[in-house]
């Protein structure tokens, strides 16, 4: 039988990581689009690189694309490629909407001209919901993005659903909410978190500076989220499924998990940003506020309901909360005692 190929963007990103693994271990042929680099790395997928056929390419580039789904001929085409970072997209609002929005079409517009019968998934996002109008969140909900990220990955979600309509393309969006990994970028509160209190637990730092401890998310595991988008692209029929665990906590509440990991428990003092955490057996202050993290807008509340998906994808999640901080905080200890940061 002939082997399944598949295209990833944002192949060395964290989803296209555990995505990559997934498709690989189901026997596809990986193509991954990368850009390029002044110097040659592999991000999260360096363990596979032998494995993954690599394409140099850039979503703003509609050329490069079409380029890469020539080589690639694939049957599937996971588009993850983004700039992810909500905080930067109010620094670099137009290379977020030109890599985020517009790249949707030149992706969608190089499946059109090269391989038209391609199935398609688009990576939407519980940021679209923004300011909620629901809760919880599902795929009914209406959107009201709150930054330039949410308003690019609006236009995505419904450019996508577009060329569906339009052209009777296979292409699905699935839109997640937050999930996290081992590989989550350092940048993002969870990685953030969990590093800092790796480095505080082996006495390589003090405390951790935070922006809203009280915003609200729905994490889950990523290894549990790329199955979701594989599924998606197995049905008879394509369409948008909310993925996400049901659940919300604060970052506040994120925060004493991860320094419960390794045995600290938080005490809150303060208030705004006065408040800080101390280490209840020591008395140190461990985390503290820094305005600079807060941002021009906030989304405060994010919970979805994943029931359809459950039913029509049969999508299940594997790894709880505990168990997730669990392995970012255990994963982040081993990297610094093994000297790799
Ligand atoms: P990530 O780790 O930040 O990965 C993003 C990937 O996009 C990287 O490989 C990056 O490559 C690539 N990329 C950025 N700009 C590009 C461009 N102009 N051309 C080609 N590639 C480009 O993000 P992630 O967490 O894996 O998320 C994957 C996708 O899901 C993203 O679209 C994100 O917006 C969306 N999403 C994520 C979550 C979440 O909680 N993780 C939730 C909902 C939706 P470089 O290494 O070259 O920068
Ligand atoms: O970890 P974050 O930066 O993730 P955010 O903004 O929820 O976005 C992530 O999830 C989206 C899905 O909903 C994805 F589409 C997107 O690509 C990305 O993966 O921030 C989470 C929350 C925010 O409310 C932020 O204000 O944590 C709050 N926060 C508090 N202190 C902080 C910090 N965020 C960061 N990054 N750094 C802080 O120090």
């Amino acid at each position: 039988m002939l082997r399944k190929k598949a295209l990833i963007t944002g192949i060395n990103g964290q989803d296209g990581s555990y995505l990559a693994e997934l498709l690989l271990d189901k026997g596809y042929d990986v193509y991954g689009l990368m850009r390029r680099k002044s110097k040659l790395e592999y991000g999260n997928v360096t363990h596979l690189k032998d494995k993954i056929k690599f394409i140099y390419g850039d979503m703003t580039d509609l050329v490069s694309l079409i380029n890469a789904v020539r080589i690639a001929m694939p049957d599937e085409v996971y588009n993850l490629a983004a700039q992810s970072f909500v905080g930067t997209s109010w620094d670099q609002p137009i290379a977020t909407a030109e890599i985020d929005g517009l790249g949707v079409t030149n992706m969608l517009e190089a499946l059109k001209i090269a391989a038209p019968l391609a199935r398609f998934y688009q990576a939407s996002t519980s940021e679209m919901f923004g300011l909620v109008q629901e809760i919880p969140q599902k795929e009914t909900t209406p959107f009201y993005p709150r930054s330039p990220y949410g308003v690019a990955k609006v236009y995505g979600h419904w450019i996508t659903k577009n060329y569906r309509e339009s052209y009777d393309m296979f292409a699905c969006s699935g839109i997640l909410f937050n999930h996290e990994s081992e590989r989550r970028g350092e940048e993002f509160v969870t990685r953030k978190i969990t590093m800092a209190v790796a480095k505080i637990a082996l006495g390589l730092q003090d405390h951790v500076e935070l922006g809203n401890l009280d915003a609200k998310r729905d994490w889950g595991h990523a290894k549990d989220y790329v199955k979701a988008m594989w599924l998606m692209l197995q049905q008879e029929k394509p369409d948008d499924y909310v993925i996400a665990t049901g659940e919300t906590r604060t970052v506040r509440e994120f925060a004493e998990a991860a320094f419960a990991a390794v045995d600290i428990q938080l005490e809150w003092k303060g208030q705004g940003v006065e408040e800080v955490g101390i280490d209840k057996n020591t008395g140190k202050v461990v985390l503290k506020i820094n305005p600079e993290f807060f941002r021009p807008a906030e989304v405060e509340l994010l919970i979805g309901c994943p029931d359809k998906a459950k039913k029509q994808l049969g999508w299940k999640l594997e790894i709880p909360f505990k168990e997730l901080v669990e392995r970012m905080v255990k994963n982040d200890l081993r990297i610094l005692k093994e000297g790799n940061k």
